[in-house]
């Protein structure tokens, strides 16, 4: 296991681990709506699977009156939709939080949109006929290994999360991203896009569908990807679900230097499922903030760009940028950690410091 980054992987994405594939999109200095495939960010928890799309066939099983298991071709000749939708690693930036924490080191750019083509979930599941008591639906992929370290997994398992039948019509199971058929490294034959999510409900490679009647407690939403909840009797471990209200500063990148005098400050926000109406910006450590130009009308799930001008001032050395977003259900970034978040949800503001270049 290499974790050093190291900044060559195809168009400058950064390989923060090599075995399995991690690697991060070059998020600063970008403003593209749809991120180029070349520049998504991949997530593997075990080595990429190899699968011959004409013989790989995804099985629909479980509390269902008539399973079947179907190929590609015939998930294709099916009326595709099409969905944009951002992704984002719950872990997307842990590099910055102190303590430095345990697990892969992400900055900026575990995030990302494309444009995806695919079947709704919910026509594979009027189509198998859902049993009444049932609950969730189980995404497995036919990735599989074991953990190296702590958590350790009970030997080899399978990638796989669930998501509640409540959820069961934001999914999308793509078979093409941006255009072109789905990469390898993206999941191809076929992935679930659980839009409005953390990414690791996205269940890439999938091979079985699995509809259940009691709550999945898989490794991935309880031993990872899971925060602590405040209830009665103390915190709970929750699986991770929707994505957190998040700006990020694109533009310009951290630690760029700057001469003195006017930029355009941009960058991206996302609010999980709810939307994007507003990003604040300020440069003086959040005494004071302004109302930055949003782009367009949001699109549920989507990130949103947004911009603003600024004067660098030419009598400081260096500036700490800061955005911060809301969204419409009064949501606002936090400028503090919540720490029952763990090392996932990384959405307190964490400002970008750039230097200015004396004249
Ligand atoms: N089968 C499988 N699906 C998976 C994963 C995985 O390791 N195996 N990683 C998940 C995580 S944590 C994320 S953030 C997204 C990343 O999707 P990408 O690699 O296409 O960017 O895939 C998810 N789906
Ligand atoms: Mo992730």
């Amino acid at each position: 296991m290499r974790l050093e980054p190291s900044r060559e992987h195809r168009s400058g994405r950064i390989i923060r681990e090599s075995d399995p594939l991690n690697v991060e999109s070059p998020l600063g200095g970008s403003d593209a709506f749809l991120t180029p495939t070349a520049d998504f960010y991949i997530r593997n928890h075990f080595g990429e699977p190899q699968l011959d799309p004409a013989a790989w066939r995804l099985a629909v099983s479980g509390s269902v009156s008539a399973p079947f298991r179907i190929s590609l071709a015939e998930l294709r000749r099916m009326p595709g939709v099409t969905k944009v939708a951002t992704l984002e690693c719950a872990g997307n930036g842990r590099v910055f939080l102190v303590p430095r924490a345990k697990g892969l080191l992400w900055g900026d750019g575990a995030v990302g949109t494309a444009e995806w083509v695919g079947v709704p979930l919910r026509v594979l599941l009027d189509r198998a006929q859902i049993e009444a008591n049932a609950i969730e639906v189980i995404l497995e992929g036919a990735d599989s290994g074991q953990t190296r370290e702590e958590p350790l997994t009970p030997g080899p398992i399978a990638y796989a999360r669930s998501i509640p039948l409540a959820k069961v019509d934001d999914v999308l199971l793509a078979y093409a991203m941006n255009g072109a058929p789905l990469e390898a490294s993206h999941g191809s034959p076929l992935r679930a896009v659980v839009a409005g999510w953390y990414g690791m409900a996205s269940v890439k490679w999938l091979q079985r569908i699995i509809v259940t009647t009691k709550p999945f407690a898989g490794y991935f939403q309880t031993l990872e990807y899971a925060t602590f909840e405040r209830h009665e009797g103390g915190p709970t471990l929750v699986g991770l679900t929707v994505n957190a209200v998040k700006a990020q500063i694109t533009e310009p990148p951290r630690g760029a230097t700057l001469p003195g005098g006017p930029v355009v400050v941009r960058g991206m926000a996302w609010a999980g499922e709810a939307l994007v109406t507003r990003v604040e910006f300020s440069s003086d450590d959040g005494q004071t903030w302004a109302d930055a130009a949003m782009e367009g009308e949001p699109i549920r799930h989507a990130w949103r760009r947004w911009s603003i001008p600024w004067r660098a001032p030419i009598e400081t050395r260096e500036c700490r940028l800061m955005a911060r977003a809301h969204d419409d259900q009064g949501r606002v970034q936090p400028l503090i950690r919540n720490l029952d978040d763990r090392t996932y949800r990384i959405n307190h503001v964490i400002p970008v410091e750039v230097k200015i270049r004396p004249t």
